[in-house]
């Protein structure tokens, strides 16, 4: 199909039919908004503003939703509505959108296809575009979830099940188990699956029956870190949470309350096993997105392929990729996020500026604010190699569950992401200061 010229696209760009995006942006979430913002911030200050559209985000989402907040929607303790915005209240005008999905890619003639078939030239890409929750790979699944009361199923990570999820866990009447699932896998905020278990038992143990819960996860251990592993691992022992490893969820049957697993490892590797669960949270297996998979931009398994350090595809030297979607051997968070999009940033503007990639290098920096009851979290920081890079390490120990980190995540970070992250405003630990690259 035919080009389509770009400004009938791009809303709020100039209408110079010469017009094409210098940056085009794939992905309206977390990094694709941070990115977006701090490449027209970074040529502003630099008295050399770029023109409305010259970076344009693509993505036809109607909403953007801070999903950090959704443990805190599940626990009861906000509405899912609080943690969301209009994608369109969240673009300033200088930032082109085009409203539609992309749906492939054309690296070497410097284009993307869209849904309706028309392409996008561009200088330079950024990836942007998240990931796949993969909810049919597990049997049932999808039908359950549409009705997580009578099913006794439910999940944290979607806007549609949240807060149902805090009806299932306050309506719980403790007969049989209650069930926490975490897939074999990464999944965005590796800490999640157990986070609502503590807090879903938190609340019970203020209620007089309290159900038993187990935790069921198809990793080998509690957390990838070590150091937090075992401090997790004691943590769940004290409040008499079960536990089962590689043991992952294929099937669940709400008729008949049972929830089916699969064992990844030891002597009954291979064997399904049954189990019956009172209410059942899933966290449903997550996986690069298929068309991106597909896509000449892909790894082997299907994740945007970049250098872990510059964040520069590793065939294409005008593309770029952060977050959910992209190859960075590190845990997917907003967390990860902040240190992410100034690297890529600086080394884009400059190749841009001087034909050469920028020397900004990513560390894998990652946070996982891991809620342990109400009143209480853990503050997990860490990079690559799984090694800690706790930002209050010198004056605290951030692996004893805190009062301050609580209210710190629940609170005040949030806040700060709408008012500032979104705006490219945001640099994680170092608050409203950007790192200084040389
Ligand atoms: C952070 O910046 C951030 O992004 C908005 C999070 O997202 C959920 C975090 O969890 C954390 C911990 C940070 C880092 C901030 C500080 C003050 C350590």
């Amino acid at each position: 199909m035919a080009s389509r010229s770009i400004p009938s696209l791009v809303r709020h760009a100039s209408t110079s039919a010469a017009t094409k995006p210098k940056v085009l942006v794939i992905g309206g979430g977390t990094g694709g908004l941070s990115v977006a913002n701090q490449i027209y911030n970074t040529f502003k200050a630099e008295g050399q503003s770029l023109s409305p559209g010259d970076v344009t985000i693509v993505d036809s989402n109607k909403y953007h939703d801070y999903q950090p907040g959704w443990t805190v929607v599940g626990s009861g303790l906000a509405q899912k509505t609080s943690f969301r915005r209009s994608l369109s209240a969240l673009l300033p005008a200088h930032i082109g959108h085009i409203d539609q999905q992309a749906t492939a890619f054309e690296p070497t003639a410097n284009r993307v296809v869209l849904a309706d078939g028309s392409k996008v030239e561009y200088d330079y890409l950024v990836v942007a575009a998240g990931l796949a929750i993969n909810y049919d790979k597990i049997k049932n699944l999808s039908e359950a979830l549409k009705d997580p009361l009578t099913s006794k199923i439910s999940t944290i990570y979607s806007y549609e099940t949240v807060d149902k999820t805090w009806d299932l866990i306050k309506s719980f009447d403790g007969k049989g188990e209650a069930v926490f699932t975490q897939p074999f896998g990464p999944v965005k905020c590796a800490g999640a699956p157990q986070k609502i278990a503590y807090m879903a038992d938190a609340y019970w143990k203020t209620t007089p029956s309290v159900p038993h819960s187990r935790f069921i996860t198809g990793m080998p251990t509690m957390f990838a870190v070590p150091h937090y592993s075992k401090i997790l691992d004691r943590l769940r022992q004290e409040k008499g949470i079960a536990a089962e490893f590689n043991t992952n969820l294929v099937e669940v049957r709400p008729e008949s309350k049972t929830a089916v697993f699969e064992i990844l490892a030891g002597e009954k590797k291979g064997e399904k096993v049954e189990k019956e669960f009172g209410m059942l949270h899933v966290v449903p297996p997550m996986g690069p997105l298929e068309w991106i998979k597909k896509s000449p931009l892909a790894d082997l398994v299907g994740w945007v392929d970049v250098d872990q350090g510059s964040l520069q595809h590793k065939k294409y030297p005008n593309v770029f990729s952060l977050g959910d979607a992209s190859s960075l051997p590190t845990s997917k968070t907003a967390a990860a996020i902040t240190a992410q999009a100034p690297v890529l940033t600086h080394n884009l503007v400059t190749l841009m500026k001087t034909g050469q990639v920028g020397k900004a290098i990513y560390d894998g920096y990652t946070s996982c604010p891991l809620f342990i009851s109400r009143g209480e979290l853990l503050l997990a920081e860490f990079k690559y190699g799984l090694e800690r890079k706790e930002t209050f390490g010198r004056f605290i120990d951030q692996s004893v569950p805190n009062r301050a980190f609580y209210h710190l995540t629940k609170d005040i970070i949030p806040h700060f992401y709408f008012s500032r992250m979104t705006k490219g405003e945001w640099y994680g630990p170092r608050g409203l200061f950007p790192p200084q690259f040389s």
